[in-house]
């Protein structure tokens, strides 16, 4: 029996708008979706499962008839979905009443329920929200009820606001599977083969500046020898994290320039958290509000501090207040909460006598 499994899609959501990509950032999480579909119906994936977010709010009556002719066109590929704590089952919801294509499962209950596929001798558990949260640890108690060979679950949640997840716990439900959603971060899974499996496919595509790493979906086979798993890299974005550390020779524009260099070099598709660290020149302060030449820095933090000669202005102010300032702080370590005391009153008092 093969799978892919996915969650949080997030469909309807517009991150990071006013930045040079964001118009067609919302339109790039349907069409990472639908490759997910290509690659089912390419590989004859015999179950899709969607561990919860597929949409980011209350899904429109548009959306589900375009997501559910994305699934419809799945010749061989059934379709199994839960509802997570964006797309969470609201009295108004158009999932309540919503017409599937016959491939299309819902697990749209409150409570536990199963379908089970005989021909794949398989049954895939899951419960979806009716709210937006909840807090009390519901996959504690729940277990496979081993109605056919192979048994999934399907979950989501993993924090202290939306199901708590005790691992420990999971372990010994009698799953073969369990299909988790809504933590977005991925982590490097290499490809492994074992009895149980619990993992979490992280967001399709990044849609928050903490979801960094490289994000996309989990191809995975159970047999009687167990269940290998295989994360499948397949976002058109990533959330790069960079630290770059300055000199005393950089300017603004210098500055600049590097970062237009590194951001080229790891991709102008890819979006970027930037920490200046190191020591600046203290004549120069950079100017980041004009730092973004591709439109796709999320935020440039300047940690920098300015490189001063304490030693020759305490020399050179021997009678005044900086000269007498830089003396009370004589042997801090460079890391020290003093140091920093040290830095932001010279930059102070020199700023004063100017
Ligand atoms: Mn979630």
């Amino acid at each position: 029996m093969k799978f892919i499994h996915i969650a949080d899609v997030h469909l309807g959501a517009a991150p990071d708008s006013g930045k040079a990509y964001s118009e067609i950032r919302p339109k790039e999480l349907w069409d990472t979706l639908e490759q997910v579909i290509d690659v089912c119906e390419r590989e004859k994936t015999d179950l899709l499962l969607i561990a919860g977010d597929l949409f980011h709010r209350q899904p429109l009556l548009r959306e589900l008839k375009e997501v559910n002719y994305m699934f419809s066109r799945l010749t061989h590929t059934k379709v199994v979905l839960i509802a997570g704590n964006h797309d969470y089952i609201r009295r108004d919801s158009y999932y309540r009443t919503f017409q599937w294509n016959q491939n299309v499962y819902p697990l749209f209950g409150e409570e536990m329920e199963y379908i089970e596929f005989p021909e794949l001798q398989t049954a895939v558990y899951g419960f979806s929200y009716y709210t937006k949260e909840i807090s009390k640890a519901r996959y504690d108690e729940v277990y496979a009820c081993h109605m056919q060979p192979f048994e999934i679950l399907l979950a989501h949640g993993g924090d202290e606001k939306h199901i708590p997840i005790h691992r420990e716990k999971l372990e010994s439900t009698g799953f073969d599977y369990i299909a988790l959603g809504h933590i977005h971060k991925t982590e490097e899974i290499p490809e492994t083969v074992k009895k149980q499996q619990i993992l979490y496919a992280g967001a399709l595509e990044p849609v928050d500046k903490n979801d960094t790493g490289i994000h996309g979906y989990i191809e995975g086979e159970i047999n009687v020898q167990g269940v290998r798993t295989r994360k499948v890299a397949c976002a058109k974005r990533e959330y790069v994290p960079l630290t770059v550390t300055v000199d005393e020779m950089q300017t603004s524009g210098s500055l600049k320039a590097v970062l237009k260099k590194m951001v080229e070099e790891k991709g102008v598709e890819n979006l970027y958290k930037i920490v200046l660290t190191g020591y600046r020149d203290a004549d120069i302060t950079f100017d980041t509000s004009h730092m973004d030449s591709y439109g796709n820095m999320i935020e440039i933090l300047d940690k920098t501090r300015p490189l001063y000669d304490f030693a020759h202005l305490a020399e050179e102010n021997g009678q005044n207040l900086l000269g007498e300032y830089i003396r009370m702080f004589q042997g801090c370590p460079e890391n020290s909460t003093e140091y920093k005391a040290l830095c932001a009153g010279v930059e102070a008092i020199l700023t004063n006598m100017h």
